[in-house]
């Protein structure tokens, strides 16, 4: 059985509908027939510096969030990264066969960092990449499901692994490949279609948020932004609007974008909006219903998550060893 590793980070209360379905819907498919672990990334979280009890509580919304989208630990591993402190270690070590340019070429660096200036931004934001190549690498992963924005990230995961196989001998880490389905790989900010949905965005009138409100869910839906024509048609390019709730809508009911495009004919924007309204409200009613169970018995939850760290620290320490022997660190006695 191949490998399967992917993280979230817990930056907001909520996860939005991209993180669901560019990345967590895959997380649970995948779990049937992978080995799999999944992880709540705090340490990748702590780049942009939240608040300390802000950050715990949302490490556990996140936590329960995936359980409640169908995550089964009696199957695959869930854990929160900090609790194996492997990861920031291997992070050092790929950090140090990171170049300076290399890190900087990073896309998504170069856009939150000029959002948040040069002294706003820390080392850390920086260094994300590689920290994400460390939790990718200690549990010899084959594939990585993410959405379209991880892509560049998962090539430096990919360019690192090749480096330490020639430097250190073939087979020292396996190198990873991106699983990115295609259809749901960037879901779009209702508001601004041309910009991916995001957690963080600027404003949250463009994003559906798993735990929100359903009547602000439903008028987010309804007041998201079209064009001036009529006709209800998938089209990235000239109706990027449109054909985002396309997507959205085939996604969470099976049905392809054709046969939407079909039952549309000669309907307007108004409906396929306001049953797009009742697709996400019915899918959400029930998601909610099982986050508000995890997050009421907090001890359990914990108790998931450390058994997921022991079951996760046990695959990433002799990884870990074998590296530090690789680099030439002299072991304790
Ligand atoms: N809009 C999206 N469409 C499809 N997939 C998406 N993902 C994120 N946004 C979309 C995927 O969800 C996972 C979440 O990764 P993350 O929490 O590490 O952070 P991110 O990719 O930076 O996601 P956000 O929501 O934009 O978070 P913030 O605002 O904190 O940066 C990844 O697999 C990602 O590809």
């Amino acid at each position: 059985r191949s490998r399967i590793f992917s993280g979230m980070q817990p930056t907001s209360d909520s996860l939005q509908l991209g993180n669901y379905l560019g990345a967590l819907t895959q997380w649970v498919a995948l779990q049937e027939d992978h080995d799999a672990i999944y992880c709540v990334v705090d340490l990748h979280a702590l780049t942009v510096n939240p608040d300390p009890a802000v950050l715990r509580e949302r490490t556990r919304r996140t936590a329960a969030q995936f359980l409640a989208a169908g995550v089964d630990p009696a199957r695959s591993i869930l854990f929160v990264q900090s609790h194996v402190p492997e990861h920031a270690e291997l992070a050092w070590l790929l950090s140090c066969q990171t170049g300076f340019g290399e890190a900087g070429r990073m896309t998504q660096f170069k856009d939150k960092s000029s959002k948040q200036g040069t002294e706003g931004t820390t080392v850390g934001l920086f260094t994300y990449p590689v920290l994400m190549a460390a939790d990718i690498l200690l549990y010899g992963t084959d594939l990585v499901p993410v959405g379209e924005d991880q892509r560049q990230h998962l090539e430096l995961s990919r360019d690192l692994a090749q480096r330490l196989n020639s430097r250190f001998g073939k087979g020292t880490v396996v190198v990873p490949e991106p699983h990115i389905v295609k259809a749901t790989a960037k879901i779009y900010d209702l508001q601004d279609p041309t910009s991916k949905m995001s957690k963080s965005a600027e404003s949250p009138n463009g994003l559906i948020e798993l735990l929100d409100d359903l009547k602000v869910v439903t008028k987010r839906i309804k007041s998201a932004v079209t064009d001036t024509e009529r006709e209800i048609r998938f089209d990235p390019l000239a109706k990027p609007g449109i054909s985002n709730l396309l997507t959205i809508y085939s996604a969470l009911t099976g049905r392809s974008v054709e046969a939407l495009e079909q039952e549309y004919a000669g309907k307007g924007y108004g409906d396929l909006k306001k049953d797009l309204a009742e697709v996400v409200v019915d899918f959400l009613t029930p998601f909610q219903e099982r986050v508000h169970g995890y997050l009421a018995d907090p001890a359990s939850l914990d108790e998931v998550l450390a058994d997921g760290a022991d079951r996760a620290q046990a695959l990433a320490a002799p990884t870990l060893e074998r590296l530090y022997d690789r680099f030439g660190l002299l072991r304790r006695r």
